[in-house]
């Protein structure tokens, strides 16, 4: 990769194969083994649906061509990544979260990295020294659900700068622009420094891209903050944070929006925004289902 490259030159078959080996990464640490019953009665119903979509629509040959064409260009391009956590991960998060009394969360996507530079609970996340976009300070407090202060919580935050694009996945920019992890004060709070990301549309020119040209459905997310919160003895919560009046909070490709997860930003009159914004974690629970 030429040092001259820009982001605005990102690749999707790149951040695809960016993706696929950060994936690959977390499973070798976390991958556990799915009984045998389990897969037969998923794989078996996954079938089934599709069994009943090519009955429904009489699905041509050319069809059938055009469809085993593009799920062999979803993997040249490494984008089952992408493709899974736009259009399937939502219902995932859903199932597996339904039970919380806590905070909502909302899908990780594609683009996390563990491991971000660590903050104080008062910090600057990594930014360019003219990192472009309007200043945006947050300040929070992650708490339990019996209201009991939370310190020494961990608040991972990454997002897309003010062009729609994250570190790591799109050429020139510093390593972790725009990734942090902050630890709360003892009361559980913490106060973050960053700037408003853009509203992100996914990889065009690669086979997620080529479906959404085939079908003419648009390509956007709306403008998010992603985080990840996490306490001691507490479930861990994948959120995503949203901006009111972006046009894209109603059609969201991932359908990863939800009400509880729209910020309420103030103009600060300095030409920076401010909002608040907390947490509250469930604490674990011997019956709950596992997330990550
Ligand atoms: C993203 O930035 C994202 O958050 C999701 C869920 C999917 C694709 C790109
Ligand atoms: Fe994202």
């Amino acid at each position: 990769m030429s040092q001259t490259r820009t982001e605005f030159e990102a690749k999707a078959a790149e951040s695809g194969a960016g993706a696929t080996e950060a994936f690959r990464r977390k499973q070798r640490s976390g991958g556990a083994a799915v009984p045998a019953e389990r897969v037969s009665a998923m794989a078996r119903d996954a079938l089934e649906a599709i069994h009943d979509v090519i009955r429904k629509h009489e699905m041509t040959y050319e069809e059938y061509d055009a469809l085993k064409a593009w799920l062999i260009q979803v993997g040249e391009d490494g984008e089952w990544p992408l493709f899974l956590d736009v259009w399937v991960e939502h219902v995932v998060e859903d199932v597996n979260t339904s039970h919380r009394s806590g905070s909502k969360g909302s899908i990780e996507g594609p683009y996390y990295v563990p491991d971000a530079p660590a903050l104080p609970h008062d910090g600057t996340i990594p930014m360019r020294e003219d990192e472009p976009g309007t200043p945006l300070t947050w300040n929070g407090q992650v708490t339990s659900t019996d209201g009991s202060a939370l310190g020494g919580a961990t608040v991972e935050l990454w997002h897309a700068d003010s062009n729609g694009f994250y570190s790591q996945y799109a050429p020139g920019l510093p390593e972790w622009n725009l990734r942090g992890t902050f630890v709360t004060d003892e009361q559980g709070r913490f106060a973050i420094r960053t700037v408003q990301p853009a509203p992100y549309q996914i990889p065009t020119d690669g086979a997620c891209g080529t479906l959404i040209a085939a079908a003419d459905w648009h390509a956007w997310r709306p403008a998010h903050l992603h985080v990840k919160v996490s306490a001691p003895g507490h479930e861990l919560l994948t959120a995503q944070l949203y901006f009111p009046g972006d046009p894209h909070n109603e059609d969201d490709i991932a359908s990863a929006v939800k009400p509880e997860l729209v910020l309420d930003p103030q103009d600060a009159g300095d030409g920076s925004v401010t909002v608040d914004y907390g947490f509250v974690l469930d604490p674990v629970s011997a019956d709950a289902p596992s997330t990550r």
